[in-house]
């Protein structure tokens, strides 16, 4: 309603647009500005992020594809037959296909994703890939609650939520969302959770720094975002991409740092910015598999499996109710 009356861009979800502002608005309102890293993920974000997938430095995706195939027969017979499989932030649906083709006689498929125009191609490839799958996708932001489709009533659930994302969370936000993803998922379920394991600072570095300047992009699409759909004026060359390792942490943190003293205005507020002074953009958090169970311990879940690749860069971990 917000967004509607200072007549903003019309993004498909008009829930997602309003909560867009005011989390814009106050993300930099704040002494370190900061914005959640979930706004990437508009039609250029999601496709830049595909694009990071494909990228040498940025092991994570397809050391997960590796695990998946690897374990796929494994991960189907402990699921078992007829499931319905859940996805948290499907973006272009490209892992789970891993998943349908071991998994028996999968039910249903339902991906969630922010991304309305990304979920909606990805389903309908889906549709036309899978045709004896049913396939209901949802457009929202996964970090709230979701109510899942009533056609998958009495349906074990297999929930997935692969990639790291999770690392997106803080540990306690991490922690809040596999205890919902519990509840949402019901009792008897599954799930599937992929997560970037600790390593050496250098990879990591690289990783989130790559050499074409695909990373950059997508951090510095956020700024086009705003300038689009919340009427602001970000001037792209006047800022740039930094990602560092917080080893204290254990973290990747990226910024976007003013390189001048600036004011820019969106949706008729003004910020003020100080030549180096950084938004803080996203958190990818690294575990351990003992930390991670560690946080798992005190979620619904329990842990009945963990599937690694041999460098130990990445796991997938499966977790049961
Ligand atoms: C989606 N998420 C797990 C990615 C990550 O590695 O934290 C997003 C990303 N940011 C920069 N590169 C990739």
């Amino acid at each position: 309603a917000l967004a509607a009356a200072l007549h903003l861009d019309d993004d498909l979800n008009p829930l997602i647009r309003d909560e867009f502002l005011r989390d814009v608005l106050n993300g930099l309102s704040q002494r370190q500005k900061t914005i959640p890293p979930k706004y990437f993920y508009d039609a250029a974000g999601s496709r830049l992020f595909d694009r990071i997938c494909d990228l040498p430095e940025y092991y994570p995706t397809r050391t997960e594809t590796k695990i998946l195939r690897e374990s796929a027969q494994d991960i189907a017979a402990r699921a078992g037959w007829d499931v319905a499989l859940i996805e948290f932030g499907s973006g272009s649906s490209t892992k789970v296909r891993i998943l349908l083709d071991a998994l028996r006689l999968p039910a249903a498929y339902v991906p969630i994703d922010i991304c309305g125009p990304h979920l909606e191609d990805a389903a309908a490839a889906l549709r036309r890939d899978y045709p004896q799958l049913a396939v209901t996708a949802i457009h929202a932001d996964f970090t709230q609650e979701v109510q899942l489709p009533d056609s998958i009533r009495g349906k074990k659930r297999l929930g997935f939520f692969p990639g790291s994302t999770i690392g997106n969370f803080t540990p306690p936000e991490a922690e809040a969302f596999l205890s919902k993803a519990a509840k949402t998922l019901g009792a008897g379920a599954d799930m599937l959770v992929g997560v970037d394991l600790k390593k050496h600072g250098a990879v990591l570095h690289a990783a989130y720094n790559d050499h074409a300047g695909v990373t950059a992009a997508f951090n510095l699409n956020l700024l086009t975002r705003i300038n689009r759909e919340l009427r602001g004026d970000f001037d792209l060359s006047a800022f740039r991409h930094r990602a560092v390792y917080n080893a204290a942490f254990g973290r990747i943190e990226m910024y976007l740092e003013s390189l001048k003293p600036q004011i820019v205005h969106i949706a008729g507020d003004v910020f003020a910015f100080r030549e180096g002074e950084t938004i803080h953009t996203e958190n990818s958090y690294k575990y351990t598999i003992e930390s991670f169970h560690r946080l798992v311990k005190k979620t619904g879940w329990k842990i009945r499996e963990v599937y690694v690749d041999r460098e130990k860069l990445f796991s997938v971990h499966f977790l049961s109710r």
